[in-house]
């Protein structure tokens, strides 16, 4: 409900602001609120840290990366003439590719006019006389904005593990999400890779293809399953055309937005083979089906979890030769789906390789880098690239990074400090005209569907705040208060909640991310829209406009 908020400012006239909105981050979801906004008629800067377009897509060249959602169903759907224009050619489409398709739509959105590159945000500060944000580059330059809009990614603040000597190794060292632009060739190399989630599940069945000798180093195995990608040939991508209504009426409509949804049956409401069969099935399947299209109860009882995660171990042991191997692949800290489930092409037949040797680090701890490779607790290894696939200070990390201050100079990075706290994911109370875009507390799943229907919210806020001469918005205590006991409520019983995994908040490499919080909606993004709606429907009454 509408909160007591400042006058009318009156530095205005003197202080005038450089846009209506700036946009940090030119990433999917910056890109598309750009587009939208600019339709609006506003004023719109997008500050991008990187040389181009992309976001996620820009920045994660490894070798291997490519999506785990059908490319067909992660593309943006809001032109039908963009939709008419872009062929996929993979079912699951490689990092370059889709990289070209984010610059395609760039080109064809004359996005680029409006995009500062080589710009990153260091501080956003909110003032109060002005109902501005006052945003200054790293390089010290200072713009002014009415709206604060941050496109910043949920895995975009890669972090570096926290092991002694990682600076003096004298070979080549890359992180995954920090890939350089030029092409690195394994050809004969000797290459380390540490970390085996998504990210060194692709990497490592990519590097083993031409490396000398590839050395693994898995702290936590995790529960992997076939991709099955395939060729989209001429006629495939036609028939994908035409159907392009029913995908994202189906994206619309499942529980997290992929082409997969939950199979209504509980896990033991089927017969032994039936179940079998159902599991046979869905590990033979294209993508996400096995997860999120797998019996309804695998993610929150605990039985259920056991049978689908006992095939899995099962699957693991026949494709895996060397048994001893095949065990330490297995994951005993956690149940299948419970994390993020890395997709794969012929992981496990990557450890029959005579040139692939995976080393347990829980049982022989890496002590230290050296100057020429790595040294655990029982052996020492010489390596000519390292390759660093730890993964992200996800969901606040990249909010961590950029000073960003609210009213009455309040650090987000404090107003956080026990978890976040929003308004549907996109408002902060105390952070007047700042909108999150894939912030902590919305729904995410297939993140381009949820980002569009994010923008497409925010979108139609600034419309009615342009309209109705709404300088400022800002989310009420008891809105945010009630959004974050509702996210909250829906993460009961959900057996990822009691793993640690970047979904949880976790990062062993980053100071104070020891402790799991609940930082995503794990409600169905219907509900999640239907919720956002209504409070649009309302009239943003739940906010405090003035
Ligand atoms: P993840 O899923 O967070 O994986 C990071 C991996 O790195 C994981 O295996 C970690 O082991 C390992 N790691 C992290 N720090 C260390 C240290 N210090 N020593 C050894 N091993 C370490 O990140 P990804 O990039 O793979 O994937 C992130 C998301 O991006 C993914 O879910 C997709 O949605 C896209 P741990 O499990 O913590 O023991």
């Amino acid at each position: 409900m509408a909160a007591s908020v400042p006058s009318q400012p009156s530095v205005e006239a003197t202080s005038p602001l450089d846009y209506d909105a700036i946009i940090i981050g030119a990433g999917m979801s910056g890109m598309y609120q750009l587009h939208r906004l600019r339709e609006l008629g506003m004023r719109v800067r997008v500050f991008e840290a990187g040389t181009g377009v992309g976001g996620t897509w820009y920045w994660n060249r490894y070798p291997g990366a490519r999506f785990d959602s059908e490319s067909y169903s992660y593309g943006y759907s809001f032109s039908k003439e963009l939709l008419e224009e872009w062929d996929w050619t993979e079912h699951f489409a490689p990092q370059p590719e889709t990289l070209r398709y984010l610059n395609f739509v760039a080109d064809k959105f004359d996005l680029r006019r409006d995009i500062q590159f080589r710009s990153r945000v260091a501080s956003a500060h909110y003032d109060e006389a002005a109902r501005s944000w006052a945003v200054e580059l790293d390089d010290g330059r200072r713009h002014r904005a009415r709206f604060l809009i941050t496109a910043i990614g949920v895995l975009s603040s890669p972090t570096m593990p926290r092991i002694a000597g990682v600076e003096t190794f004298e070979g080549k060292s890359f992180h995954t999400a920090r890939w350089p632009h030029e092409a690195v060739s394994f050809e004969g190399k000797r290459v380390a890779v540490i970390g085996t989630g998504a990210t060194g599940v692709q990497t490592i069945q990519e590097v083993a293809k031409t490396a000398g000798r590839l050395t693994v180093f898995q702290r936590t195995p995790n529960w992997c399953a076939p991709l099955h990608n395939r060729k989209i040939d001429a006629q495939t991508m036609a028939k994908i055309r035409a159907e392009y209504s029913d995908i994202f009426r189906r994206c619309q409509e499942t529980f997290a937005c992929f082409l997969h949804t939950p199979d209504p049956r509980g896990t033991f409401e089927v017969t032994p083979e039936e179940r079998e069969a159902f599991f046979e099935k869905l590990y033979a399947e294209p993508g996400f089906g096995i997860w999120q299209g797998n019996f309804r109860d695998i993610l929150t009882d605990r039985k259920a979890n056991a049978a689908i995660s006992d095939f899995v171990a099962r699957k693991i042991r026949q494709r895996v030769k060397d048994q001893a191997v095949a065990e330490k692949l297995i994951p005993r800290d956690h149940g299948f789906g419970t994390r993020r489930v890395p997709l794969e092409t012929k992981y496990y037949e990557v450890y029959n390789q005579p040139n692939v040797t995976l080393v347990d680090i829980k049982a022989t701890p890496i002590e230290r880098i050296t100057p020429t490779g790595i040294k655990t607790s029982d052996a020492e290894y010489a390596f000519d690239i390292i390759i660093y696939a730890t993964g992200f200070d996800a969901i606040t990390g990249a909010f961590d990074q950029i000073d960003l201050r609210g009213v009455n100079g309040l650090r987000l990075k404090e107003r956080w400090r026990n978890g976040p706290q929003t308004y549907l994911g996109v408002m902060v109370e105390g952070f007047p005209n700042m909108m999150m875009l894939m912030g902590p507390h919305t729904a995410l799943g297939n993140i381009p569907r949820s980002i569009e229907y994010n923008v497409e919210w925010v979108t139609g806020l600034l419309r009615h705040a342009r309209s109705a001469g709404i300088t400022r918005v800002e989310a009420t205590p008891e809105g945010v208060a009630s959004w974050t006991d509702h996210v909250k409520s829906l993460g009961v019983g959900l057996l990822s909640n009691e793993i640690n995994s970047w979904m949880t908040g976790i990062n062993t490499n980053v100071e104070g991310k020891q402790t799991r919080i609940i930082a995503r909606y794990s409600g169905s993004a219907p509900a999640y829209r239907a919720r956002c709606d209504e409070a649009a429907a309302n009239g943003y009454r739940e906010l405090a406009l003035a």
